[in-house]
């Protein structure tokens, strides 16, 4: 099956009983036994498996190539059921550019538990190496990473883990399974805010985990089962649906990520454009090579003077971007990393990776590019 044909039909049937083509949401949080340990079908606890949700994991796994899709509350919970695998002593090896949430929960509670993390640009694969040594589990790479759009090397990275005999984990929260597709290329487990891309309508929180490994697969089911930080019925749902118009979405994403790109690039006001899609981009090469039919729909600016108040101004001024966390809904938004996504990661490291004070992260949406060009030639004026 093709990937345009996945996301309508990938590990989806119609519903056994009435034949219903869509998935019901079985809003239900259990399943009728007729003996002790005797379940009329196959559930029986909605922790352990609900079958909105499974339809949704089926799907997941379907369009990352992986044997077991797992859905999640959020992204930070789908990110949290694999931390759970770490012991204390544990080393993981992560991007220095990670969402700040990400860092957060890196630095402020598992760093607690005992668990060390070296923070590496993952472009520097000596340094990368360097660091590894008995202790290491796990290397969590984010690519393209919010809010620069730096890239890793999915495949040569996992040359290195699978040396070491170590997990790879790749967000692919920016790019989607339309994109980029880690577990190809070598990953063993791909994570999802599917708040995102996957639900693409800005009204659901999820997270996913999928994998090739059976065996993982079950280890993080158990994780998931045993903690609780599952997908409720009707969040699954939406994803779903969701997911029915991820290629549909996404084409027009990169059609229009690219304009707005182009055009900053050659606007006089600003300094940098962030968007592996643009020839002087420092990641192209890897990008072309690793991201499948466009470089998606998240741009990064800084401006000429450097100054937050530029930024401010701007953000102020807009009228069809809306300014708001969050990003890959139909609608375009605009985002102060600097004081909202990425508050939580300290000042110093920030302006060191470049997250500076005059960084605008635009999530575009799938608006008519001229109404999206317009409004943003007007608040840069
Ligand atoms: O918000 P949640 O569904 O828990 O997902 C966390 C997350 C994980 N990974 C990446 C790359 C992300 O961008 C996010 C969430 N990001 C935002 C809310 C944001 O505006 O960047």
């Amino acid at each position: 099956m093709k990937f345009n044909t996945k996301t309508i039909h990938g590990g989806q049937h119609h519903e056994k009983t009435t034949g219903a083509v869509m998935t019901p949401i079985f809003q239900t949080s259990t399943f009728a036994q007729t003996s002790p340990g005797k379940p009329i079908g196959e559930y029986e606890y909605a922790r352990a498996a609900n079958p909105t949700r499974t339809a949704l994991e089926d799907s997941l796994a379907s369009l990352e190539n992986g044997t077991k899709g797992l859905a999640f509350a959020s992204g930070l919970a789908a990110t949290d059921a694999l931390m759970k695998f770490l012991k204390s002593g544990d080393e993981v090896i992560a991007t220095d550019n990670l969402y700040g949430g990400t860092y957060r929960m890196f630095t402020k509670v598992y760093q607690d538990f005992g668990i060390k993390f070296h923070f590496v640009d993952m472009n520097d694969l000596k340094k990368l190496e360097s660091l590894i040594h008995e202790n290491t589990k796990l290397v969590w790479v984010e690519t393209p990473t919010n809010p620069l759009m730096k890239l890793a090397d999915i495949a040569v990275i996992s040359k290195i883990t699978k040396r070491h005999n170590l997990l790879l984990a790749v967000d692919n929260t920016f790019a989607t399974p339309y994109l980029q597709k880690p577990l190809d290329l070598g990953a063993d487990i791909v994570m999802h805010s599917a708040t995102k891309y996957l639900g693409g309508h800005s009204d659901v929180m999820a997270g996913a985990l999928i994998v090739k490994d059976k065996e993982l697969g079950e280890k993080l089911h158990f994780s998931q089962f045993a903690t609780g930080g599952i997908l409720g019925p009707m969040d699954s749902f939406l994803v779903l649906r969701g997911i029915k118009t991820l290629h549909l979405r996404m084409q027009r994403h990169c059609e229009n990520g690219m304009k707005v790109a182009e055009f900053l690039n050659s606007h006089s006001a600003v300094k940098q454009v962030y968007y592996p899609g643009l020839a002087n981009s420092p990641n192209h090469e890897i990008a072309k090579k690793q991201m499948i039919g466009g470089f998606g729909g998240m741009v990064s600016f800084s401006f000429k003077s450097g100054k937050r108040e530029d930024a401010i101004a701007f953000f102020e001024k807009l009228k069809i971007f809306t300014l708001a966390e969050s990003l890959g809904g139909v609608e375009s938004l605009a985002n102060h990393s600097a004081s909202m996504t990425h508050a939580s990661v300290p000042v110093e490291e920030r302006i060191k990776l470049g997250i500076t004070d005059d960084l605008v992260r635009l999530s575009v949406g799938i608006e008519d590019i001229d109404d999206l060009l317009g409004d943003l030639k007007q608040a840069l004026s």
